[in-house]
């Protein structure tokens, strides 16, 4: 039996399905049911461990699992902010799982910049990751370390102000929190253990990044198609940032008017279609990408 790749991932959550839904579109075929703690991948030497995020970590850094797909805020404060970063090497983003790690506190308090926080407590389930921010800014404040409901803490007069994630900060406003400074920002990472590994995991977790990539670029990537009298081309291509070279072939009984056919690196909005009217293109076909091998 060949060698196969471990890989933790978060059990329920936040980051389950997205992580889940990213093997599948790399073509993995994980198939899981509730309540699974492992699980082997139909199409791919890859073996998976789902267990909760805060633990994902660790299992990587000490080579319990080679791969972790899991939010770079948990590798911040599980690692990084214990002089532990070496344990584990970041192989990409993943683009999803975007958050931000940040300072908040009531919005009718006098607490409003950093310095206002000397000598006041902060409640927070990320203590390494504070004390580190504090340290470097200089801030004297007492972490108080909570593990859920960070939002009410000011309210229940646990700490003056808290120190949580945040994505579209509805959680703040709801709480009437003001955001006074941003410890990190954070996205789902896919991580990879520096502890040694066989030589066929290693072969197969190139392939799985390569995969990985390749579904994360089609995923922003478009495909244009138009035509155009030949005069414009140069025009055309102006207007879409990062088309290199496009494929440019004569329409059949018009020796004026080309076809141009192109990956967009960027997703097309309607102003660039409309741009590409009036450089003279016509007939302009917008479609998703697939999957892209370079
Ligand atoms: O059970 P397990 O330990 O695995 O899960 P968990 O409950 O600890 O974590 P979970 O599923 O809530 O989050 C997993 C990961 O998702 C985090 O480690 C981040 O990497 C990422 N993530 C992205 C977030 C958020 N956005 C987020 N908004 N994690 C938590 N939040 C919470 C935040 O703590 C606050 O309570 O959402 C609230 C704020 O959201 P907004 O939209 O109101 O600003
Ligand atoms: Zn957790």
């Amino acid at each position: 039996m060949s060698k196969r790749i471990r890989l933790a991932m978060q059990k329920s959550g936040r980051l389950s399905e997205r992580s889940r839904d990213l093997l599948n579109r790399a073509g993995i075929g994980v198939e899981l049911r509730g309540g699974q703690l492992y699980c082997q991948a139909a199409a791919f030497p890859l073996d998976i461990m789902l267990v909760r995020d805060d633990d994902i970590p660790q299992y990587v850094a000490d080579g319990v699992c080679d791969l972790g797909i899991v939010g770079s805020n948990m590798i911040a404060e599980r690692l990084e902010a214990r002089g532990l970063k070496g344990k584990v090497v970041t192989l990409r983003p993943l683009e999803f799982g975007r958050c931000r790690l940040s300072i908040a506190a009531p919005s009718n308090s006098g607490i409003q910049t950093l310095r206002d926080l000397d000598g006041k407590r902060i409640a927070t389930s990320y203590p390494d990751s504070l004390k580190a921010f504090l340290n470097e800014q200089g801030t004297k404040a007492d972490v108080v370390e909570i593990s859920g409901s960070v939002e009410v803490a000011p309210a229940m007069g646990v700490a003056e102000a808290i120190c949580d994630l945040v994505s579209s900060g509805g959680t703040l406003a709801a709480n009437q929190l003001r955001e006074i400074a941003v410890v990190y920002t954070s996205e789902a990472v896919l991580v990879r253990t520096t502890k040694s590994i066989d030589q066929e995991v290693m072969i197969a977790i190139e392939r799985l990044t390569a995969r990985i990539s390749g579904v994360l670029r089609a995923e922003q990537a478009k495909y244009i198609m138009m035509n155009a009298p030949a005069t414009a081309v140069d025009a055309i291509r102006r207007v879409i940032p990062g088309l290199e070279e496009p494929t440019v072939v004569p329409l059949h009984g018009n020796k004026q008017m080309v076809a141009i056919h192109a990956v967009a690196p960027e997703p097309i909005f309607w102003e660039t279609m409309e741009a590409l009217k009036i450089a003279g293109a016509s007939s302009i076909l917008v479609v998703p990408i697939e999957k892209i091998i370079e």
